[in-house]
């Protein structure tokens, strides 16, 4: 309905996160340390304010007689055993928003790093499913290592056809340089960018076009946005260059009708929006 706006890195509710294997084990002085991996927590944390509309968390979650651990030969210490304190996810994590958390490499003779499927491609976790039931046709990736996990779920995530962007700032990685493994990652159609520029972009104060785009995608999912999205875009019409405040009163005052519990998410989601354009 409304042209998207000049940045293509506007988060949507057609978006998903896929927040990857941040968990104690990978952390520094973990059994697998990730240099630098507890530092991006806080960046997740603020990317998990934004209105994907889906956010999935990854858990290594191995037997202790993994095929991956040296014990049996393979490349990797002992990590991440399931149920185990360092296969928790970490816990500054903010996990409100996180709406699925998906266990990966529980088979004792085979490895899974990506989210999508194991390495042998024997069998897939239905995520791909799961975004698709969700409307979701793009996909941001963050959390660790940007150089095994991240990567393999980039990729499979452009395979199975999402638009896909690793969000290289929010990512580390244990070995390969960010910059080699960014290369080869942009060679198979995925994406790069940086978190702290979606988060600016969505920090600056939306202009009217902007808020309309958002609600628009919204109002796809509950009809109680459909009446605010509708009020929007009626004054966006109305006015030859609407201001912030006439189109936030506006909203404010569909907001506060008593939608019913079911539209408790579509509330918020609002409520989000409308602190953002108050602080314009
Ligand atoms: C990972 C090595 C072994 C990862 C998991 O999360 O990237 N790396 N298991
Ligand atoms: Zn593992």
């Amino acid at each position: 309905m409304v042209a998207n706006g000049h940045s293509g890195l506007f988060i949507k509710p057609a978006d998903a996160l896929l927040v990857i294997d941040m968990q104690v084990d990978f952390m520094p002085g973990g059994p697998l340390g990730v240099a630098g991996a507890d530092g991006i927590v806080p960046l997740i944390n603020r990317l998990c304010e934004l209105p994907f509309g889906l956010i999935a968390a990854t858990q290594d979650w191995h037997p202790a007689d993994h095929v991956s651990f040296d014990m049996r030969g393979g490349p990797w210490p002992m990590h991440c055993v399931a149920g185990t304190k360092g296969a928790a996810l970490v816990p500054d994590l903010a996990q409100a928003h996180i709406g699925v958390v998906l266990r990966k490499g529980m088979q004792p003779d085979l490895d899974s790093y990506s989210a999508f499927e194991d390495n042998a491609r024997a069998s897939r976790t239905g995520l791909d499913g799961l975004l698709r039931g969700r409307g979701i046709n793009r996909v941001f990736v963050a959390g660790v290592a940007l150089d095994y996990c991240v990567a393999a779920t980039a990729r499979d995530a452009a395979r199975a056809g999402f638009a896909t962007v690793v969000l290289t700032d929010a990512c580390r990685s244990v070995a390969q340089s960010a910059a080699v493994e960014q290369a080869a990652l942009v060679s198979e159609g995925v994406e790069t960018a940086h978190a702290v520029d979606v988060l600016a972009l969505m920090d600056r104060g939306w202009t009217p076009r902007q808020i309309a785009n958002v609600l628009d995608s919204l109002l796809a999912r509950k009809s109680y946005v459909q009446a605010i999205a509708d009020k929007a875009l009626e004054i966006y019409n109305s006015h030859d260059c609407p201001r912030h405040r006439e189109l936030s009163d506006a909203l404010m005052e569909l907001a506060v009708m008593d939608a019913g519990p079911e539209f408790e998410l579509g509330r918020d989601a609002v409520h989000a929006i409308i602190n953002r354009i108050r602080s314009v």
